[in-house]
């Protein structure tokens, strides 16, 4: 039998609940990855709580426990790095060398970069020194960007309100990512003025395309923080499984629907992340990607 593909995945940890690696992980090992988790921080929750306790770890942590994975002599095995919130200009700089060192032992490797800036209604709620260098130095290296709306206005200095905007902006960023790979967009949380009440829609677009998967808008209030990071996970294991960036789009986000549907039933602060765990690789409702260009 083959073996599962490898992603390393950078991002935050948090002991309760499911934001950042502990949002992607499980996820991604339940669809049959193996994933190198490389931990940013570990927090007991996340912070949308207004409070938690825990630990930031220096940047230098994450080449460090990459020299200790290269030395298993696996970093060729490496097929995608995935990256998510990153808390400090430092992190940017070793999320960056560590796809470059990957790179270098596997040229094929993908890396997809979830740019966690902000969102509409919060605004930007990283560092002000954050969304400058994302856009320099992580968009750059990156094969799939998975930007929410506000973030691609924020990417690409372009007001979103219409599909026909998204799509623009989506193209602009697009030509800012690392040429020889897919070059794939996918635009989260898209709320424009001229879609039907009541949905939320996903928007892909690559060189070949653009897929809209649109899903009923579910009223979950607060927020449910680390929503985005499941999506960039689901979309990209999808993605390496299948090939096929509409596919991803409809497998993910309904994946996502699940989880979310479960979480407004359950009424819980945290998203149902492995009560939903049969809904990954196969989905029970199932909601397609209609091709919009
Ligand atoms: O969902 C992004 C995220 C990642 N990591 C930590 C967070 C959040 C959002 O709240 O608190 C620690």
């Amino acid at each position: 039998p083959a073996l599962p593909q490898n992603i390393l995945s950078i991002q935050s940890w948090v002991s309760y609940g499911h934001v950042g690696n502990a949002a992607a992980l499980f996820p991604l090992q339940r669809l049959g990855f193996e994933v190198w988790t490389i931990n940013t921080v570990q927090f007991s929750n996340h912070t949308g709580y207004g409070e938690w306790t825990g630990s930031v770890f220096p940047p230098e942590l994450v080449a460090d426990l990459l020299d200790g994975i290269e030395a298993r002599g696996v970093l060729s095995e490496c097929a995608a790095v995935l990256s998510g919130y990153m808390g400090s200009e430092g992190t940017v700089s070793a999320v960056v060398e560590a796809v470059r060192r990957v790179r270098a032992a596997n040229p094929a490797a993908l890396y997809c970069c979830d740019p966690v800036m902000g969102d509409v209604g919060r605004g930007v709620f990283v560092r002000p020194e954050l969304p400058d260098l994302i856009r320099a130095q992580a968009v750059p290296e990156a094969d799939i960007v998975t930007p929410n709306q506000f973030e691609l206005e924020l990417l690409t200095g372009r007001r979103v309100t219409t599909l026909q905007e998204a799509l623009d902006a989506a193209r602009m960023l697009r030509g800012t990512l690392r040429e020889g790979g897919p070059r794939i967009v996918v635009v989260t949380s898209l709320v424009r003025e001229d879609a039907p009440e009541g949905v939320i829609e996903t928007l892909a677009v690559t060189g070949e395309g653009a897929w809209l998967c649109r899903t009923p808008l579910l009223p979950l209030d607060p927020p449910r923080n680390g929503t985005g990071d499941a999506i960039a996970a689901l979309f990209l294991g999808h993605y390496l499984k299948t090939g096929d960036a509409g596919t991803a789009l409809s497998l993910s986000m309904s994946a996502l629907f699940a989880v979310l549907d479960r979480t407004h039933r359950a009424g819980t602060r945290e998203i149902q992340l492995v009560a939903a765990q049969d809904e990954y690789a196969r989905p029970s409702r199932v909601f397609g990607a209609e091709r919009v260009a």
